[in-house]
């Protein structure tokens, strides 16, 4: 198992969040990729049926097919596709299975591991507004579950940059209350947000990082994300880990469990999964 050492859990601890570079190969991030890009090429050949674009671009990189697919069309026909995708495709589970992603959630929460349903996959092409995420704390989208801790595992699966669009983080507010948040109005998309007023003191930390880093954070650190300025995606995935007694939050979808030494016999399988099945019966 590969442990996360002492200093890297008291860090997270302290600070609230954890940067853990590189976590994982090309090879281990190529079943995610290989889900986004199916769903690309779904939009691209629904965009080409309605007339929309003349050309599926299907032979340009991962990192700009999305970008240019859409670069003449309006915001609107980009969030007709929604702003983060939750598709429930078998690339999604590979990654959120991953053993090295689990053995770090394993360090922190213990073995008992509940992959919470609130994932998402998020393609965040350029001069749409809802790409940069205002200041929030991720336990606002649930503020009655009572789930704790819940812990983010953000990963990068192209290099994630100030000029894309990089995570930025302010250390240390996890151990504030949750904070009363309000929902923006300008994105479309409704996300949850903080007023100035309320972000304290605590400095910003700039997170930018190379394709396959994860950053993991407690679900009241204050974050947000800013615009993407580049003319690729800033391709995305946020999963999310609980342990297994805590509320599983159905309100929000079907989670599963992901890693139990206690029950390893209802761990799910992709099958399961793919069921909306929780566990193994
Ligand atoms: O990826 C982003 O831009 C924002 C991510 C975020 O807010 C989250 O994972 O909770």
């Amino acid at each position: 198992m590969a442990r996360l050492e002492e200093a890297q859990v008291e860090f997270y601890h302290q600070q609230g969040y954890l940067v853990l570079p590189n976590l994982l190969t090309n090879e281990e991030m190529q079943a995610p990729i290989d889900a986004m890009k199916q769903k690309v090429s779904q939009i691209a050949d629904e965009l080409f049926e309605a007339g929309l674009v003349q050309d599926k671009l299907e032979h340009r990189p991962f990192e700009y097919r999305l970008a240019e697919l859409f670069e003449g069309l309006s915001e609107q026909e980009f969030l007709k596709y929604g702003r983060s995708w939750r598709d429930r495709l078998p690339g999604y589970f590979t990654l959120m299975s991953n053993t090295k992603i689990l053995d770090a959630v394993e360090s922190l929460i213990g073995g008992e591991i509940f992959s919470n349903p609130v994932y998402n996959v998020r393609p965040k092409v350029p001069k749409v507004a809802a790409g940069a995420v205002p200041w929030h704390q991720d336990k606002s989208y649930w503020p009655d579950a009572n789930s704790n801790p819940v812990i983010t595992v953000w990963i990068s699966m192209v290099d994630a940059t100030e000029e894309n669009g990089c995570l930025h983080i302010k250390p240390k507010t996890h151990c504030e209350k949750l904070l009363e948040w309000h929902n923006e109005t300008y994105t479309g998309t409704g996300y949850t947000a903080l007023k100035e007023s309320q972000l304290g003191k605590n400095p910003t930390v700039a997170l930018p990082v190379k394709a396959g880093t994860a950053i993991l954070f407690n679900d009241r650190c204050l974050h947000m994300s800013t615009p993407n300025n580049s003319n690729g995606v800033r391709w995305s995935v946020d999963l999310r880990y609980q342990p297994i007694d805590q509320d599983r939050m159905p309100q929000h979808g079907v989670g599963f469990l992901a890693r139990s030494y206690r029950y390893p016999n209802r761990v799910a399988t992709l099958e399961d999964w793919l069921a909306n099945k929780p566990e193994r019966n």
